[in-house]
């Protein structure tokens, strides 16, 4: 029997003309390829408008054009020329369009007109924005308190909406903010905030011309983060030493043709990133990291016991730490028996990669959701930020902490008061602007939140961007419990299955894209603004005609349902959504580091808000740079399904095609898989093991006992170089086997990339 039809080739590199060929055939197929072209040359330039690809920082000239091909691909799906209008509502039932595939329902292009749900036709039909705007504020007002209405951000909100969103619902009585954030760099905010006293990375793109070494752990840039690969390349070839964690071999980490290098696209050349790639065992990170601290304390020993000088930067460790003592012993009380085991990395391995990091001056560890979606994230990263400190590798140039953000704003919107736990200087600063109360009481997370939909505490749902259904764990549960509300209202660019769950009334509110030009009634052009993964703050106006007449931005829409529910005697809504230089002066009065907002949002590149730990001035309770010194997991998921024969550990992670929920096509090229998605990839012992092959169907079953059944059905296995007893494959077709019930500790992330499963042949045959 030969390869399996959607079993192809993998790119020999990242990036390279695989790249060009996609990004045209993308912005054919989004039908938009002059005005996505054109859209792209304006993006992230200081006159254009911000990627809504990513948030990884803008070079310095903020003039020369990166080319990323999944930017390209994000630009182009918001200027596609299709269209979902009531038209389109009047043909399909909302229990059929249920059926149908996220890629099918992104298929059908932008949102035309504000929709309400018709029960007795199954469908939505055409409303006006001041129906709507009054229906929700009526029953938001009729909720017996404040706290039975959610409130869901997702990540591409600009600083201006979101600010203003919290405003409103603050102003409304509630912290219920469910945020996208917390299903994502929850863990590494709540760590770092601990570790060094602010819960953001400490680099800039300029520390990353500086460093020596940079550790790139649980994360795969040449598809989720394009233009980091370009960061990377220009290291590799200066001679940083790039070392990859990665229980996958990622091709953008191993190799990458730079599209903007012409001997590279004429030679079909490309550069080596990783000088080093170990391949560590799915939750196994915290392990190594533990390993290569403890070859470190073993060669300050031995370089102090010769007469050589010390190895840790003991001036630092001094001056600027503490908890050294305790973290020292908790590593030494760790064996390495138990380190081996866990990370799937030998001794020698790990003391190869402890020399590395002692060879190095200079010192960067980036990191994203292979780090921040398991149980032991918190304790993860605070290990990686112990480590950093032996050698004293923060605040200083050409080091740092650098959790790689996912949504372009989702830094943003944290800064600017999405946070159900908000600082209580903040709240005063509230109250004294605006002179009235604000709620003290925490609101809920994302997991809170599906808690009070579910049992019937929370009654309203509203979803600032995003497809909360389909992003968050437990499908089957999230369906009911978004059916389950008196009312749920959806601001959206383009229709998903979280628009197809309506409660008792529902609206779809369409808003205009970061792409389109926003103008107020007087024909003047808004700028909204956004903070990248690197805390720089710059300015995006749109430059797309809007995809419809009807289509209002995310700040109008809020202001409309704002007034309709609190009233405008407070904050004078109708005016702000007017001008966003009235929002950008009300953060700047109530927000430190904004001052000057409105003026030093408009020089090219912005700026950087101010962050302590340049400075290395630690706002921690210990005021100082703070060791953590918590003990390995016991034994990960990953360990558990070692010992067990017919148990795995599934990871969901993205493919090459995708931007989350949004299913921009079938293949994944890196990885060598063509026009299907329901794909689970399998170490070739295991498939061997369980008795399927190549291409077989088989049914994966969720072995979390809490008394729920989870079965994906009817998935292709592929052979695949992973470490035995894990697996992979697609978000968010998995996230029926994500359970609700596991969660970070401390962060309450869902454990998307540790979920125990096992496998029987599929009993269901695909028709196809
Ligand atoms: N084109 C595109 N860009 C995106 C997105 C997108 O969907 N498409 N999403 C955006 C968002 S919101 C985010 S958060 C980021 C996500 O960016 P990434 O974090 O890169 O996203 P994932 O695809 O989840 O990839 C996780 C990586 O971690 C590895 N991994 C899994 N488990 C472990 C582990 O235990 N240890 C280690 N060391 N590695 C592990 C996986 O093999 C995979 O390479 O990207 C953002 N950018
Ligand atoms: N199993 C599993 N689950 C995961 C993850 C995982 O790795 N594995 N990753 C998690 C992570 S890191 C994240 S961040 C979440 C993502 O969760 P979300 O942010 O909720 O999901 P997205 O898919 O990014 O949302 C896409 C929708 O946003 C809308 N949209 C797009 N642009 C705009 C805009 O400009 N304005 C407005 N108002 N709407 C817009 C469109 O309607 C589109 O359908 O998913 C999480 N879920
Ligand atoms: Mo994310």
């Amino acid at each position: 029997m030969g390869k399996p039809e959607f079993i192809g080739k993998k790119s020999k590199a990242a990036g390279g003309w695989g790249a060009l060929r996609s990004c045209g055939k993308k912005l054919l197929a989004s039908g938009a390829p002059l005005s996505g072209a054109v859209a792209m040359l304006k993006a992230n330039q200081p006159d254009g408008f911000d990627c809504p690809g990513c948030a990884w920082g803008d070079p310095e000239h903020g003039s020369s054009f990166e080319f990323c091909e999944n930017g390209v691909k994000a630009v182009a799906w918001e200027a596609t020329d299709k269209r979902v209008g009531p038209d389109f509502f009047a043909r399909h039932t909302v229990s059929q369009l249920r059926t149908w595939t996220d890629y099918e329902l992104e298929q059908q292009g932008r949102l035309t007109h504000p929709l309400r749900y018709d029960a007795s036709k199954d469908t939505y039909v055409k409303a006006t924005w001041d129906e709507a705007f009054a229906e929700i504020g009526g029953i938001l007002k009729g909720l017996d308190s404040p706290d039975r209405a959610e409130f869901y951000t997702s990540g591409r909100a600009s600083n201006e909406a979101a600010y203003l969103y919290q405003l409103f619902v603050r102003l409304y009585g509630t912290n219920n903010f469910p945020d996208c954030s917390n299903m994502c760099h929850e863990a590494s905010g709540i760590a770092l905030e601990a570790a060094v006293g602010i819960g953001k990375g400490t680099v800039t793109l300029e520390d990353f011309e500086k460093a020596d070494a940079i550790f790139v752990i649980g994360q795969n840039p040449g598809t989720n983060h394009p233009r980091m690969l370009g960061d990377l390349r220009r290291a590799a070839l200066r001679g940083a030493r790039v070392a990859v964690f990665n229980p996958v071999r990622e091709k953008g980490l191993e190799r990458f043709a730079d599209p903007q290098d012409k001997l590279e696209m004429l030679t079909g050349g490309s550069t080596a990133i990783a000088s080093e790639y170990y391949q560590v065992n799915v939750g196994g990170d915290m392990a190594a990291i533990r390993g290569m601290a403890k070859a470190v304390f073993a060669a300050d020993d031995a370089a102090l016991s010769e007469g050589r000088p010390s190895v840790l930067d003991h001036g630092f460790l001094r001056q600027h730490t503490s908890g050294l003592a305790e973290y020292r012993a908790a590593v030494e009380a760790t064996s390495w028996e138990l380190i081996e085991h866990q990370s799937g990395l030998s001794r020698s391995q790990l003391e190869h990669l402890a020399q590395i990091y002692i060879e190095s001056d200079r010192t960067i560890c980036t990191w994203a959701m292979g780090v921040t979606q398991h149980r032991h994230s918190v304790a993860t990263i605070r290990e990686i930020a112990s480590f950093m400190f032996l050698r004293g590798n923060v605040g200083r140039p050409g080091t740092g902490l650098c959790p790689v953000r996912g949504h372009s704003n989702v830094q943003g919107d944290r800064t600017v008061g999405i946070n159900e736990k908000p600082p209580a200087a903040f709240l005063d600063a509230l109250e004294k602007e605006l002179g009235v109360a604000m709620p003290r009481r925490h609101g809920h997370n994302v997991l809170a939140a599906i808690g009070a939909m579910l049992d019937g505490t929370a009654q309203a749902f509203i979803g600032l961007g995003g497809n909360f259904a389909r992003a968050t764990p437990d499908s089957a549960l999230i369906a009911k419990a978004m059916r389950r509300q008196k009312l749920t209202v959806n601001i959206a660019t383009k229709l998903n299955h979280s628009h197809l769950l309506p409660g008792e009334v529902s609206y779809v509110l369409p808003c205009l894209g970061r792409t389109e030009i926003d103008r107020n009634a007087k024909g003047v052009a808004q700028i909204v603004t956004v903070e990248d993964s690197m805390s720089m703050v710059h300015g995006s106006g749109g430059i797309n005609k809007p995809a419809s007449p009807e289509l209002r931005s995310e700040v109008g829409i809020i202001a409309g349902i704002a007034a309709a529910t609190v009233g405008s005697e407070v904050v004078d809504w109708p005016s702000l959504a007017q001008n966003y230089d009235g929002i950008r002066d009300l953060i700047a009065r109530t927000i430190p580091g904004f001052h000057g907002y409105n003026e030093r949002v408009r020089r090219p590149r912005g700026f950087r808000l101010y962050n302590a730990v340049d400075h290395r001035v630690w706002n921690t309770a210990t005021q100082r740079a703070t060791f953590s010194s918590d003990a390995l997991p016991r034994a990960t998921e990953h360990q558990q399904a070692l010992g067990e024969q017919g148990l795995f550990v599934l990871q969901t992670f993205r493919s090459h095609d995708q931007y989350n929920t949004t299913v921009y096509g079938l293949d994944d090229r890196y990885r060598g898989i063509y026009g299907e998605r329901r794909v689970v990839f399998v170490n070739p012992d295991d498939l061997a093991e369980i008795g399927a092959s190549a291409g077989d169907r088989v049914d994966i079953i969720g072995r979390h006992d809490d008394g729920h059944e989870r079965i994906a059905e009817s998935f292709r296995v592929v052979p695949y170089d992973l470490p035995r007893g894990s697996v992979a494959g697609y978000y968010p077709e998995l996230n029926v086997l994500v359970p609700l019930s596991t969660a970070g500790e401390l962060s309450d992330t869902p454990t998307s990339k540790s979920v125990l499963v096992s496998f029987r042949p599929a009993l269901q045959r695909d028709a196809a």
